[in-house]
């Protein structure tokens, strides 16, 4: 636990991004020798090269770290350990090289939870609750963070919403509980990390590229309830969280909590009429139930944001949180742009940012809130296939405007299950691209429809992220209230 199994060793640190950053820091700071390397070799990454060989004191490394770019697949010489950022796929050439040599490979939630340590002020290390799933996760774990702040506990959010936990469990700070947000590709290099407690939100394809089977990206979210100490939250609507439950190694004692949008039964969260209700956690052997919050206390209240916010309540309870500490964190909670973000009415028109819906089982819940839909998508599928998606949608769509990379994938899928939907491609990659989208949307659109970007697909192929990519729609949408009737072509 004190980083002293790191002292005097070489160890190669894969990518250069935020966690490949903290690794490097943190690594150099137990004493080892760090080496990292990294297949860019633009200005943005020597400018992080830079800073991470810097000063101390600038928040550098110092020289204890060296950096290699341009080449990420040839293993340092001597090298004893991997540290991998998350993003790194598991065929990578490195990490071949890495077990022809018999190194162990890691990642930076696996050396968090190697490394941590007590506080300056003595106070042991947090307990973790782990939120993973293919959505919501951000939203859960924010909502998580809230309610734990507001019962008085000593937290942070980490990990995949952009934290790196390596920074946080070295910071000196004491910290009771810390909300981690683990992605499939943190489970999968975190082989020790054990849960006080840890919900899996739900499960639907998705990185299929990267873990190569449904299966595998199954057994990797599977990861986060293993040796929980207290509580396996699933999600009582999809078997497939149960089933990662029953075949977990927990700690004796351990218990399976469901969340439910329906009555809660034993053992279980959920909703009765407009509450939020407890059937878990009850200590109190007169009483069956306790009431958590209103469920206008969850904003957005859509029912996968309340599916959200009975995950991170069973968690917190899980923890030993008080009613009223899940009802004043949900009231505090702020929901992030770019998640079913109202942009603007135009009209009788709706436009609607969810540019987080970066894979179709996201785009799903998004598409099922609204009756008349003209629906921009697109981007990169990341081995996704859109018959389920458009399928399940083809009643509810005006039209369809497509773009970016995969687009001829969700516009062949639209051909097979709703062919007499209109669709618009928008054949360019350009930084206008997205208003060329918007005004071919706007043509679509009639009185009463909602226009929603909800694109089923990553945004790397156009945009830096999805932020970006939801800045420019909404950009876009913004010129169109300043200038309705300009040239639509
Ligand atoms: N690189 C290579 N070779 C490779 C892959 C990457 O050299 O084969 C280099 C890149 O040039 C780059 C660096 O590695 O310099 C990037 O590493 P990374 O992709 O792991 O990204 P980080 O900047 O370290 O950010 C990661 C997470 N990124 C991914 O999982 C892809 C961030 O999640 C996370 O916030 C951060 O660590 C802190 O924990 C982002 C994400 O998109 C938000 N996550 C996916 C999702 O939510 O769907 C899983």
């Amino acid at each position: 636990m004190t980083g002293a199994e790191f002292t005097d060793r070489h160890v190669t640190v894969a990518g250069l991004g935020v966690s490949g950053a903290s690794a490097a820091r943190a690594l150099a700071a137990a004493g080892a020798r760090v080496t990292v390397v990294d297949g860019g070799d633009g200005p943005r990454p020597r400018a992080a090269a830079d800073r991470l060989t810097g000063p101390v004191s600038d928040g550098g490394a110092g020289p204890a770290v060296e950096v290699r770019l341009g080449d990420g697949a040839t293993l340092p010489e001597g090298t004893d350990l991997v540290v991998t950022s998350p993003g790194w796929k598991p065929d990578s050439p490195l990490f071949a090289a890495a077990a022809a040599a018999g190194v162990e490979v890691i990642g930076d939630v696996e050396l968090a939870w190697r490394l941590r340590r007590p506080a300056a002020d003595g106070t042991p290390p947090a307990d973790w609750l782990v939120v993973t799933g293919t959505n919501g996760k951000t939203t859960t774990v924010q909502m998580l963070a809230s309610i734990l702040a507001a019962s008085g506990a000593r937290t942070a959010a980490v990990g995949n919403i952009g934290t790196p936990i390596v920074d946080v469990v070295l910071s000196g700070e004491p910290y009771d509980v810390l909300a981690v947000e683990l992605s499939s590709y943190q489970l999968h290099w975190a082989p020790s990390v054990r849960a006080h407690s840890a919900a899996v939100l739900n499960l639907a394809p998705d990185h299929l590229d990267w873990h190569g089977s449904m299966a595998a990206y199954a057994a990797d979210k599977g990861r986060a309830y293993e040796g929980n100490r207290v509580a396996c939250v699933y999600n009582a609507a999809d078997p497939a969280t149960e089933a990662l439950v029953r075949e977990a190694d927990v700690v004796e004692g351990c218990r399976a909590i469901g969340f439910t949008l329906g009555t809660p039964g034993p053992s279980q969260v959920g909703v009765v009429e407009d509450l939020l209700v407890d059937r878990a956690f009850v200590t109190d052997r007169q009483r069956a139930a306790a009431e958590l919050a209103a469920v206008a206390d969850v904003r957005p209240a859509a029912p996968h944001n309340i599916a959200n916010a009975l995950a991170a309540a069973a968690l917190a309870r899980a923890w030993g949180v008080e009613p009223v500490a899940v009802r004043d964190g949900l009231r505090a909670f702020r929901p992030d742009a770019h998640r079913i973000a109202h942009v603007a009415d135009i009209g009788d028109v709706a436009w609607v940012d969810d540019s987080k819906a970066t894979n179709t089982h996201a785009a799903q819940a998004s598409l099922a809130a609204y009756p008349s839909i003209v629906w921009i998508a697109g981007g990169l599928a990341k081995g996704a296939t859109f018959d389920e998606l458009t399928a399940g949608a083809a009643e509810r769509l005006r039209g369809v405007v497509l773009l970016g990379a995969d687009r001829a994938l969700i516009a062949e899928a639209l051909a097979r299950h709703a062919p007499d939907v209109p669709v618009s491609d928008i054949d360019r990659t350009d930084t206008g691209a997205m208003a060329a989208a918007v005004r071919e949307a706007s043509r679509l659109a009639r009185p009463g429809d909602t226009v929603l970007l909800a694109p089923a697909c990553a945004s790397m192929d156009m945009f830096t992220n999805y932020n970006e990519r939801g800045d420019a729609f909404a950009a876009a949408v913004h010129d169109l209230v300043d200038a309705p009737d300009a040239d639509r072509n």
